[in-house]
């Protein structure tokens, strides 16, 4: 891929940075062991590893990547703003909930939208989607409330962009297939926890914890940390919800909200499945491969995402003390997915497969399946173990053929 490429893919020119595109331009490196305790000592039992070696990961992740996971809130209050039965020509309920974080509704507060099939004896798996931009962009129902808020690229008090039209952030999700498998599926937009804008970030969610008129700490949590809290509180609503299985509900995100996913499944126990699609550096991608975007570049272009601290490891991944393998050994024993597109290679498909691959041992050490195969797979031969993976044709998106195999994986998962 040539730089002029680079640029149209991340709207902004680093005259500076060159990626690594060719296997054997990746340097040589050697990944932390994840059964080895800082101290030296093997993980030789699931309670070492959750007594152990899952709390020292976890620490390091927030100490070195995303910043301290952020604490339960104050005070919380669900109001289900619209409750409609015949929603989607009847196929579903559509349930429209307000989460409130203060008594007067000040911001911040999240949107979140649910469809749950009316055809399946409740409770339902729920899918938990994080989405890029409001509620409105993932399906043409008219009555889905639009989002006012500030979204990349509209601005403020966003223009409709319901996904019928086509128009600029529409990202429809394929909600009748979801709801067909006997799956609903929750969503609200990123935004409405921490705008993804650098000088906007903290305005919402972070403002709850963090004095936002001073500057960020080395391990304070960013806009990464600010969303997976959002997620969180999501789940908190699924578990007031009787319509709603909050014991088997898979937590789903593209890209930056992919690498959210599975700080959100490492962070939050409750969540059975995490899936991360093409989440790259920074979420499923290894570190010190240093291909596609490197932690450089992206501490460069989004400062706002990460903690402070990771921004020491610009140029020096290998001083790194964890590396993405072990933020997908974080869900162990529960079942993750880690998912590549062919020419996503800004994502790393290759450091991708072998995060998951080399979250293996830990799955192992609980009697789970790691990933079935040793090499990557083509794209057309999925691989689900207690960890899955694919690799599908194609760019960077969250595609329908994605979505297929996500619910394949759930149905083995959750044996239905
Ligand atoms: C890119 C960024 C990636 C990925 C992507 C996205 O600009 O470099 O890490 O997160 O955005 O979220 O769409």
């Amino acid at each position: 891929m040539s730089m002029t490429t680079v640029a149209a893919l991340t709207g902004a020119v680093f005259l500076t940075f060159t990626p690594i595109y060719e296997e054997d331009e990746v340097p040589y490196y050697t990944l932390p062991d994840p059964l080895v305790t800082e101290a030296g000592e093997p993980v030789d039992s699931p309670e070492m590893w959750r007594e152990v070696r899952r709390p020292e990961t976890f620490a390091l992740f927030e100490e070195h990547v995303y910043g301290e996971w952020l604490p339960d809130p104050e005070y919380m209050r669900f109001d289900v703003v619209d409750d409609e039965p015949e929603a989607l020509d009847g196929k579903a309920t559509r349930r429209q909930v307000v989460i409130h974080f203060t008594e007067e509704d000040e911001r911040p507060s999240i949107e979140l939208l649910l469809y749950l099939p009316n055809d399946v004896e409740g409770p339902v798996p729920m899918f938990l989607h994080l989405s890029f931009w409001g509620n409105q962009a993932i399906h043409e129902d008219p009555e889905i409330r639009l989002s006012e808020r500030w979204m990349r690229g509209h601005g403020e008090g966003v223009e409709d962009n319901r996904a019928t039209e086509a128009s600029r952030g529409a990202s429809p999700q394929p909600v009748e297939a979801i709801l067909e498998r006997g799956y609903g599926l929750a969503s609200f937009y990123y935004g409405d926890v921490a705008l993804d804008d650098a000088d906007r970030y903290r305005e919402d969610a972070l403002s709850l914890f963090q004095d936002i008129d001073e500057e960020r700490g080395p391990t304070d949590a960013g806009a990464i940390g600010a969303w997976a809290w959002g997620l969180s509180r999501a789940l908190d609503y699924l578990e007031t919800d009787e319509d709603a299985d909050h014991e088997r509900t898979a937590v789903i995100g593209h890209s930056r909200l992919g690498k959210t996913a599975l700080w959100a499944g490492a962070g939050d126990e409750r969540f059975a499945i995490t899936i991360s699609n093409n989440s790259g550096c920074g979420g499923a991608a290894l570190s010190r491969r240093r291909f596609g975007e490197r932690v450089s570049r992206i501490n460069d272009s989004f400062p706002h995402w990460f903690c402070h601290n990771f921004r020491e490891y610009n140029e020096r991944e290998d001083a790194l003390p964890v590396d993405q393998h072990q933020l997908v050994a974080l869900m162990a024993p529960r079942a993750v997915y880690v998912a590549s597109a062919t020419e996503d290679e800004w994502a790393d498909p290759r450091g991708e497969f072998l995060a998951a691959y080399h979250a293996g041992p830990v799955y192992e050490l609980f009697g789970e399946s790691p990933l079935p195969v040793d090499e990557m797979p083509e794209p057309t031969q999925p691989a689900h173990g207690t960890v899955g993976y694919h690799i599908r044709d194609g760019g960077h998106s969250l595609a329908p053929e994605d979505w297929e195999q996500y619910l394949d994986f759930a149905d083995t998962y959750f044996g239905r």
